[in-house]
């Protein structure tokens, strides 16, 4: 966790921006639930840590990753709301579903962040099984949520 924090101040040191007033949406996917909860909490925290209000953030869930961009697109047609942030997680199979769905998934919500100008990350952790997810949730290679919302911060100093 700290080594990420460390990098959003490292990468937006010339463009810090007070984010006390910004709205943030999440859009988590229940498909790896587990593994997904702990993506947000790294998002929800990284966002506090930061000056976000948590009256100013708002979590909604969908079942799967396939269906995050249409969550996504729920929350980003809300005025109010700056910044979307989508979570989850999409393990490999036997089958190439894994391929669809993260396909449609990076198609569908940069369709949605261009159509309504603003920046919906994509927090998707894409792996070929449940360790190397649990290695990017909160393991050797730090928390996706966590880089997520720093991306988000990032994004909406660009924005401002
Ligand atoms: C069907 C499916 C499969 C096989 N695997 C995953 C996965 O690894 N991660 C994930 O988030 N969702 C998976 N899903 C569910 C799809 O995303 C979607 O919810 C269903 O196909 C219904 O549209």
């Amino acid at each position: 966790m700290a080594s990420a924090l460390k990098n959003l101040s490292d990468y937006n040191s010339n463009n810090l921006i007070d984010i006390s007033g910004k709205k943030f949406g999440l859009v988590v996917a229940e498909w790896n639930k587990a593994i997904t909860d702990t993506l947000c909490q790294g998002a929800y925290e990284t966002l506090i840590k930061h000056g976000a209000n948590p009256e100013n953030i708002v979590r909604n869930t969908v079942p799967g990753s396939f269906e995050l961009s249409f969550g996504a697109q729920l929350l980003a047609q809300n005025p109010a709301i700056d910044a979307v942030i989508c979570l989850g997680v999409v393990i490999k199979g036997e089958t190439k579903h894994d391929d669809y769905i993260c396909h449609a998934v990076a198609q569908g919500i940069t369709q949605v962040s261009l159509k309504y100008n603003k920046p919906v990350i994509f927090g998707l952790v894409t792996t070929n099984d449940e360790q190397q997810a649990w290695d990017r949730a909160g393991g050797k290679h730090g928390n996706k949520g966590i880089e997520a919302a720093a991306t988000a911060i990032h994004m909406l100093g660009i924005c401002e």
